[in-house]
């Protein structure tokens, strides 16, 4: 399953955003250090369009499309050269498919801030140039391994080539993600788990005492940031959202009057986080289960086969293919949508779209 680390300095709120969002009750305490395990929460995504299709095949088994959180230690300056926790933590992060990054908005005199004072915005470099430092480490390992070869092989010279590009961009204080790479390329790189690759939101965790960005030190150069920042970012209450789960809706009305929270920090930070990570999802439907499936942005029909099951992958033949909008039109059957001339047969190298409906077929 696809998984979303959360990261961001100690006592960012990284626990608090992981409760809002997974409503797990993981320990939030107002000092740094201590456990270093992850917490781990499953949750589902919201999708009217799956919904819609367990209405109309109503299924024995109906799974909604999962995403799993994963709340990291903090992050400390130094991390990306190894200090501290620094390799356990950067490992987890390697393994996430994307990050939330939590920054520190509140301003809350009982809980320390590592750097000694609220400043969304340095802390947003710094965690950053952790990264970046990171990836430069593991660049600059390979590049020295293959310029120690006399001969490169031609996939080799290309890797390297490819490499290169990446080391000037972290030179410039850049992450990888904001290379303009072809998909490709993109994936000739997965295998490095490069951090400063992975898609990331920026989650600005506030405090009810500011009204909305306007209200936080240095709102113009945040707002410049994010303008700038190929991340989404998304505003939230950390902790009165986690306070929130425990009351009644009328109660928390009255709590959040005068606040700019139009829908739940929740829904909004799962849709969101679905989305800017670059995830689809594409459906099976059949009488014994409607399932929604979790694929990222530009993966291939291979890939769908695979998510479903390796054998599907190996054995692949053909997809069978119709988009959600000519599915619910044609009666939410294949039969009507071949009739219609709506069902594609699809190879391999099929991009799949966000909301296909897909069978495979496969021999094994
Ligand atoms: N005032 C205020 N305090 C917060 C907010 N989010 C987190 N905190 C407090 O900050 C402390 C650290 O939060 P935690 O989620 O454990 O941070 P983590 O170390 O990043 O996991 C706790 O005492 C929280 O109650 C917030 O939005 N507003
Ligand atoms: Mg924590």
């Amino acid at each position: 399953m696809l998984h979303c680390g959360i990261v961001g300095l100690p006592l960012s709120g990284k626990s608090t955003v992981f409760n809002v969002i997974t409503r797990a009750g993981a320990e939030v305490k107002p000092y740094a250090g201590g456990k270093t395990d992850p917490n781990r929460a499953v949750v589902e995504v919201p999708d009217a369009r799956f919904d819609r299709l367990v209405r109309v095949h109503n299924p024995k088994k109906a799974t909604p499309a999962q995403v799993e959180f994963v709340d990291l230690a903090g992050l400390s300056k130094g991390a990306g050269k190894g200090a501290g926790l620094g390799n356990s933590f950067l490992s987890f992060v390697a393994d996430a498919d994307a990050l939330l990054h939590v920054i520190r908005c509140f301003d809350n005199m009982s809980v320390e801030h590592p750097e000694g004072s609220v400043d969304p915005l340095r802390d947003w470099e710094i965690l950053d140039m952790e990264l970046i430092f990171r990836d430069l480490g593991v660049v600059e390992n390979r590049l020295g391994r293959l310029s120690s070869k006399k001969k490169l092989l031609p996939e080799e010279d290309v890797e390297k080539g490819l490499l290169e590009r990446c080391h000037s961009c972290l030179m410039d204080e850049r992450p990888l993600r904001s290379l303009d790479l072809t998909p490709d390329e993109a994936r000739s790189l997965r295998g490095f788990s490069f951090v400063s690759a992975k898609p990331q939101i920026m989650v600005l965790n506030m405090d009810e005492t500011q009204r909305d960005l306007s209200s936080l030190p240095a709102a113009a150069s945040i707002g410049k940031r994010i303008a700038e920042t190929d991340a989404g970012a998304v505003e939230l209450y950390g902790r009165l959202e986690m306070d929130l789960m425990d009351l009644s809706p009328e109660e928390a009305e009255e709590f959040t009057e005068g606040l700019s929270i139009e829908e739940p920090g929740r829904d909004r930070l799962i849709a969101k986080a679905y989305g800017t990570l670059g995830l689809i999802s594409f459906f099976t439907c059949g009488p014994d289960e409607v399932r929604a499936w979790t694929l990222r942005d530009g993966d291939s029909a291979v890939d769908a086969a695979g998510a479903i099951h390796t054998d599907l992958a190996k054995g692949f033949i053909r997809a069978q293919v119709v988009s959600y909008e000519d599915y619910s039109a044609n009666g939410d059957s294949f039969a009507k949508c071949r009739d219609a001339g709506v069902l594609r047969l699809e190879g391999k190298e099929y991009r799949v779209k966000d909301g296909d409906i897909i069978e495979i077929r496969f021999n094994i």
